[in-house]
């Protein structure tokens, strides 16, 4: 292959040996994350110039031979001469890590949070990268490449030649073009689904972007395009609830120290939802900015409740979580500098986001209650935190009941749970299994030592729907809540969990489905640290048994069976698993309780966007958007389905 051409390239090429010799350090992980994490790079520095005011398009194309392409009409990459390093800005960009900043100065440029190690990164893990750049009515055009060196290494992000001037153009624009190296990822390939949940994510948090996704493999596309910005992402987010009114509250404010966006509403369920971002990445942790914002909702709207007589001298001032009841929100921050913290870094730090999020939301907001045309809101919105105030009062005593069941006697609630001998939480698994025949099956079947049954009767009760103290009082879920031994909410602590594991196990069909969403919605609200913290599973009983006199195999998926038929060969005969409640305990235990053998589902929140999207179609009022959603998604054939609902395989 070529070799570089000119020495002093090599020195600049270091930092791209470094990044091949640990891609983890740099991209997170060489899985289909990582993989994808290079792509992530060079549309981000595609935003950037958008949000910075320059072009409006994004186009990406997945090439049938697996590279990608990544267009924008931008001002093009700068051309000329770098003054220390003595080769194109455009090299510098492929060539150096962190080489974005240092054309960047007089913009903002916000890359650098999660993402933002940069393009030559996405390089030095690339077969071979091409850019094309459109700008002064001339077409330029590079090429970097991958080779073995004599010592067996490989070099990566190596230029062919430097950058050219290829003709000429009215257009104006980058294009880069990439192919992920197998020899760091695999066979992995870049995935239609991710990259188009994520491009509409940015489509939402960049209005008036419009970013276009086309797979040449199998000739799907989506074009995403939103004049809203987060207030159609609220919306979005809100399809299927009721919402008390018509419009979201919009606000956006600039300082010297960052720009701030929140759109806001009501619903008439009992959650609150804050969905938060710096930079375009969730802060699913949270962090000063959500602190800043939620401070001032609360003071302002105590503020208004005295002064327009809600609140008399004598009543104590209603608290945050009142007024967040049923609160939809969504917190876009753009700074630099940020500093994530947080069990999965998620969390932004910044001191001075507190500060710039309460003073810009207690001028909006003021102004926004201010108006008499808005009193119908703040009337609304104060009664129902009234409400939630009272509500309060009684959950408080509900949980005092629970509190004192859990340490005097739990008999009455555990009873039905059959526990494991061992109490190394990390061995101990807890199965919370759909219906009285399977759980006795599994009783019977499982290892005592280290498998706690727990069987459940109907349906249990719909955690989106009630008030805390409702579900509370729902029997299963307190049996639930004292097996685990982590307490609920903000007493919930991850030290006492009693059960490493906490596996559903429920059938495949659509009650099935709805009692794991019912679960998953309760875990979701109540204990999320048990699914953040990766406790949470899916088991997988068989769909089928395919057996004769002396051979016997179970099956998983429809996709699987023909294969397995074929395997049993002349003379089979299927059995259809169409309830957990149809095996014996041999068999459950074989199929889908044996460490050894079975397949658990871990339940992540990745997006927790996405994830309180489906519990509420699920669960909401709604049933128009109930239906469409099962339309869309009731496959029952669980192997599928699962995985792209809750995550990976393990
Ligand atoms: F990541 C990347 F470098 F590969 C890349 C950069 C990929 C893609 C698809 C686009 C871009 C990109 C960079 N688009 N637009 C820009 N803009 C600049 O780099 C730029 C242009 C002009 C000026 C200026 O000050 O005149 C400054 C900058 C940073």
């Amino acid at each position: 292959m070529s070799s570089n051409y000119e020495a002093k390239d090599i020195v600049v090429l270091e930092g791209l040996d470094a990044v091949r010799l640990r891609p983890g350090m740099y991209i997170g992980t060489t899985g289909l994350k990582g993989l994808h994490h290079l792509l992530w790079e060079i549309v981000d520095n595609a935003i950037d110039e958008i949000a910075n005011g320059f072009g409006d398009k994004i186009i990406i194309t997945i090439n049938k031979d697996g590279s990608a392409t990544v267009t924008d009409n931008g001002r093009g990459i700068p051309v000329d001469m770098h003054p220390t390093a003595h080769v194109s800005a455009v090299q510098v960009v492929f060539t150096e890590l962190h080489a974005g900043g240092k054309f960047n100065n007089s913009n903002y440029s916000y890359s650098g949070g999660l993402h933002g190690v940069g393009a030559s990164v996405t390089n030095a893990l690339s077969r071979w990268l091409n850019v094309t750049v459109c700008k002064n009515k001339k077409k330029y055009y590079m090429e970097f490449e991958s080779y073995l060196a004599p010592n067996g290494k490989v070099k990566s992000g190596v230029p062919k030649a430097p950058l050219k001037e290829i003709g000429e153009t009215n257009e104006r624009g980058t294009s880069v073009t990439f192919l992920p190296d197998n020899r760091v990822f695999g066979d992995l390939t870049f995935d239609f689904d991710i990259i188009s949940k994520r491009i509409e994510e940015l489509a939402f948090l960049n209005k008036g972007l419009k970013i276009d996704l086309t797979d040449l493999r199998t000739g799907k596309n989506v074009s995403y395009h939103y004049e809203g910005g987060i207030k159609d992402f609220l919306l979005y987010l809100d399809k299927g609830k009721n919402r008390l009114f018509s419009t979201p509250i919009y606000f956006s404010a600039e300082t010297d120290v960052l720009r701030a966006e929140c759109a806001l509403e009501y619903t008439d369920g009992y959650t609150e939802n804050c969905f938060s971002f710096v930079n375009n990445i969730p802060t699913t942790e949270g962090g000063t900015h959500e602190v800043g914002f939620k401070s001032a909702l609360t003071k302002v709207l105590n503020d208004y409740a005295r002064s327009h007589g809600y609140l008399k001298e004598k009543d104590a001032n209603l608290l945050g979580d009142d007024y967040r009841e049923g609160l939809s929100v969504i917190i876009a921050v753009k700074m630099k500098n940020v500093q994530f913290e947080g069990q999965t870094k998620t969390k932004l730090g910044n001191p001075e986001a507190k500060v710039e999020l309460d003073s810009i939301t207690t001028k909006e907001l003021n102004k926004f209650f201010n108006d008499k045309a808005n009193e119908k809101v703040a009337d609304v919105i104060i009664n129902k935190a009234k409400g939630a105030a009272k509500s309060r009062e009684a959950a408080k005593h509900a949980k005092e009941i629970t509190r004192a069941k859990n340490s005097a006697d739990n008999f009455n609630l555990v009873g039905k749970l059959a526990s494991c001998t061992s109490r190394k939480s990390e061995l101990c698994e807890l199965f919370i299994v759909e219906g009285d025949s399977a759980g006795g099956s599994a009783k019977m079947g499982r290892d005592r030592k280290t498998q706690a049954i727990l069987p459940l009767r109907g349906k249990p009760l719909n955690a989106e729907k009630k008030r805390i103290d409702q579900v509370l009082a729902n029997e299963e879920i307190q049996t639930i809540i004292s097996a685990l031994e982590t307490g609920i909410q903000e007493d919930f602590n991850l030290d006492t969990l009693r059960y490493g594991k906490v596996i559903i196990l429920s059938d495949a069909d659509q009650d099935g489905m709805h009692i794991r969403s019912i679960l998953l919605t309760f875990f979701y609200r109540y204990m999320r640290g048990l699914i953040t913290s990766g406790h949470v599973f899916v088991g997988l009983p068989p769909l089928y048994k395919v057996y004769k006199k002396d051979y016997t195999e179970y099956v998983y998926s429809d996709k699987e069976l023909p294969e397995a038929i074929e395997r049993c060969g002349k003379g089979y005969s299927i059995q259809r698993y169409k309830g957990l409640g149809e095996m014996n305990p041999e068999q459950l235990w074989e199929t889908t309780m044996d460490p050894e053998k079975r397949t658990l589902m871990q339940v992540t929140i990745d997006d927790a966007a996405q994830a309180e999207k489906m519990v509420t179609v699920w669960m909401g009022d709604n049933i128009d958007a109930r239906k469409e959603y099962i339309a869309e998604h009731a496959n029952f054939n669980r192997l599928d389905t699962f995985a792209e609902e809750y995550g990976k395989l393990k």
